[in-house]
């Protein structure tokens, strides 16, 4: 029999780790033939929780899971992970400035990844879920040298999927008609949902949406504020679709993307497009055997170029901050 995967899962006990966790132990999140062993990260006050979970996860009696433990302990939680979900982090809470966010973040992921430096195994992958989630990988990549910097990324899965589905309900397509769509940037109201490559039905999207209007001053902001939509309708913030999310973003990278089409995803940048070197950004990738590449050689309108460069300077802007803050 095969040995198990471990996918440690922090910020366990909170509503997105509800919705996540399983999923995991069901076989969505790496294939219906991988055992998985969880392990949950939680702070003191989120243990009791994450047990009642845990309780929940035994009385699925999912075939594939094959243990569970529960720890506060970050240097315990990544001992031998495969795969880790860092859903966990410090929210914004009202009158907190952006320096206080990043540093409480700084405060979480600066360890975590000192931990998953130190502790997991070698074919650790990362996805940080928890936000600001592009900087939060930034400081964890740069707190774990000996990991290869490309195996830290951030998830804008939700907001590539958010764009599919506003897309298809203009179109009146299948959003298993939409391909080869991208979110460029920052995972913030700054992003890039970009349907100039995207096609629908093997038609050009936006030669078939043919409306820059809308374009502009509905499915751009629509997608980019769907979280506060999301919170203001439902009074807490998206989990399902976030957990749905996460899964998707590790279950592309394991298993590689489609033939013909790419996926959205937050990794350290090689410099492509102009965006500058090291800083966790989305771009479209293929995925292939565990491993991702840059779509390369999309041309970029200025249309696109505006916006993608404004998402970017914000990344920058955050690079900066945390680097003052002597977080990388
Ligand atoms: P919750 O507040 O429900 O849960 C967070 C959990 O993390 C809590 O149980 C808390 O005890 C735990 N936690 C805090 N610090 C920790 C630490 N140092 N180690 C381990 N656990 C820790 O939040 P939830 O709704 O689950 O959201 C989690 C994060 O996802 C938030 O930062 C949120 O902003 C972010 N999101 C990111 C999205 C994305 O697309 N990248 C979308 C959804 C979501 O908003």
């Amino acid at each position: 029999t095969r040995t198990p995967v471990n996918v440690t899962v922090t910020g366990a006990a909170g509503q997105i780790g509800y919705a996540l966790l399983f999923r995991i132990a069901s076989g969505q999140l790496l294939g219906a033939d991988v055992p998985v062993s969880l392990r949950l990260l939680e702070i003191p006050q989120g243990l009791k929780a994450a047990e009642g979970t845990a309780m929940e996860l035994d009385d699925c009696a999912f075939p594939l899971l094959r243990g569970i433990e529960i720890t506060d302990d970050a240097n315990a939680a990544f001992s031998g992970a495969n795969v880790a979900l860092l859903v966990g982090a410090r929210p914004r809470t009202k009158g907190m400035e952006r320096g206080d966010l990043l540093s409480a973040n700084g405060g979480i992921f600066k360890p975590q990844g000192k931990a998953i430096n130190d502790h997991a195994a070698d074919d650790i992958k990362v996805l940080v879920v928890g936000n600001p989630a592009n900087t939060n990988a930034l400081i964890a990549q740069a707190a774990a040298p000996d990991v290869p910097a490309e195996r830290f990324t951030a998830m804008t899965r939700l907001d590539h999927n958010r764009a599919i589905s506003q897309l298809a309900a203009k179109t009146g397509a299948a959003v298993t008609d939409i391909k080869r769509l991208t979110i460029w940037g920052n995972h913030s109201a700054t992003q890039y949902p970009d349907i100039f490559h995207a096609e629908i039905a093997g038609k050009n999207a936006a030669e078939t949406v043919n409306d820059e209007q809308w374009l502009a001053d509905t499915f751009i902001p629509t997608v980019a504020k769907r979280g506060a939509a999301i919170i203001e309708a439902r009074g807490a913030s998206s989990a399902a679709s976030a957990a749905n999310a996460a899964i998707d973003h590790v279950h592309t990278w394991v298993n590689g993307t489609p033939a013909g089409d790419w996926t959205s995803m937050g990794i350290p940048s090689d410099g492509s497009y102009g965006v500058p070197e090291g800083i966790i950004s989305s771009f479209p990738v293929t995925t292939k055997d565990g491993r991702y590449e840059i779509v390369q050689g999309l041309d970029i309108n200025d249309f696109s170029r505006a916006r993608i460069d404004a998402s970017v300077k914000e990344l920058t802007e955050e690079r900066d901050a945390v680097r003052e803050l002597g977080l990388l």
